[in-house]
């Protein structure tokens, strides 16, 4: 799947994908085991398997770029280039995390790295991908807005206003389809008759493109085209990546649902496997090179957990800051 636009790729950026990719899946092994140790309330929908297509897409955006997030949104936002000692601090529900802990898992945002939230509402970021993009194109300096969503949001009602309207005004958008083969714990074959959603694209006159999700070269090649044609003000893209979830909907979920053998064979495609046996034999990377980025991510997840638990819980008495509740029951609150 190597094309020229990999090619140019030096050994330092391609190494600098494989970091990413393996700070996003030992970030979440970790939280799994801090959620278990009580550290972490709430729900956690972890991405492990799914790192090719966050750190693919990520790696074909520049600084004033803009993304969209889901329910399944840490790797997004590590990929963006977050810190994960705030992370981590977010998910411990410490001050010290990136929405002092008013955001958590789901709604965890930070516009200064132009990561406009992960979301708890499925399909809940398209539309403001939509807003973010016709920003861009009044700004007029060349910036696209991204939109990850999975195949369960591609049925939602809004993904299907805003490609519309933004293949309409030619806006700079970008629609990235984590296509992992599950909408909570229903197939997506049982959910539209449609199997590539990449096909939708059609419809309303845009490129729909399919990229090995588990091949961080391919989404990174064909999201790049996606961004060049969107910056040139030619419209959006829509970039089906086929994928899939290592571990269930959310942790805790058994995957009673999945078919015998099926993790098994996309276990074989795991990106944390494949890329860096590709690292090695197809781009010359020394096995110690790879051996000490693993070492670093370690140190680094080392020292971002020690952050998070070393971090202030909110006084409650800044519950109704920062948040747009006026009044409970008419009873103003500020
Ligand atoms: C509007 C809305 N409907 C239903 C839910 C419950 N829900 C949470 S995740 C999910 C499935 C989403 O599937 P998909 O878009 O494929 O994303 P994935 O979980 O596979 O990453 C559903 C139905 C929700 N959070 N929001
Ligand atoms: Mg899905």
């Amino acid at each position: 799947m190597t094309t020229a636009v990999d090619g140019r790729l030096d050994q330092e950026t391609l190494v600098g994908l494989f970091e990413r990719m393996l700070l996003i899946r030992r970030f979440e092994e970790r939280a799994s085991e801090y959620r278990l140790a009580g550290h972490i309330p709430g729900f956690l929908h972890p991405c492990i398997g799914q790192e090719a297509a966050a750190v693919g897409t990520c790696a074909a955006l520049g600084p004033d770029d803009v993304i969209l997030s889901t329910h399944r949104g840490h790797g997004h936002m590590l990929a963006r280039g977050a810190d994960p000692g705030r992370m981590y601090a977010e998910l411990y529900a410490r001050v010290e995390g990136y929405n002092r802990s008013k955001g958590g898992s789901l709604h965890m945002i930070d516009t200064d790295l132009g990561f406009l939230g992960a979301n708890g509402i499925v399909g809940g970021g398209i539309p403001i991908a939509g807003g973010a993009a016709l920003q861009q194109k009044r700004r007029g300096q060349g910036g696209v807005a991204v939109s990850f969503f999975g195949d369960g949001a591609a049925n939602q009602g809004a993904f299907h206003e805003v490609l519309n309207l933004c293949s309409l005004w030619k806006l700079p958008a970008i629609f990235v389809c984590e296509n992992n083969l599950y909408g909570e714990f229903t197939a997506q074959s049982e959910q539209s008759p449609v199997a590539d959603v990449a096909d939708r694209a059609a419809a309303y006159a845009m490129p729909g493109v399919i990229a090995d999700g588990n091949d961080v070269l391919d989404v990174r090649e064909k999201v790049a085209q996606a961004v060049a044609r969107a910056r040139a003000g030619e419209g959006p893209t829509l970039v089906e990546c086929k994928t899939y979830r290592h571990r269930g909907h959310y942790e805790g979920d058994m995957c009673a649902y999945r078919p015998e053998g099926e993790l098994e064979q996309w276990l074989e495609r795991d990106p944390l496997v494949t890329f860096p046996a590709r690292l090695v034999s197809e781009f010359g990377v020394p096995e110690e090179e790879i051996e000490a980025v693993r070492a670093q991510v370690e140190q680094r997840l080392d020292e971002a957990a020690e952050f998070a638990a070393a971090g202030t819980f909110a006084d409650p008495a800044e519950t109704f800051e920062h948040v747009y509740v006026d009044s409970i029951e008419g009873k103003a609150l500020r």
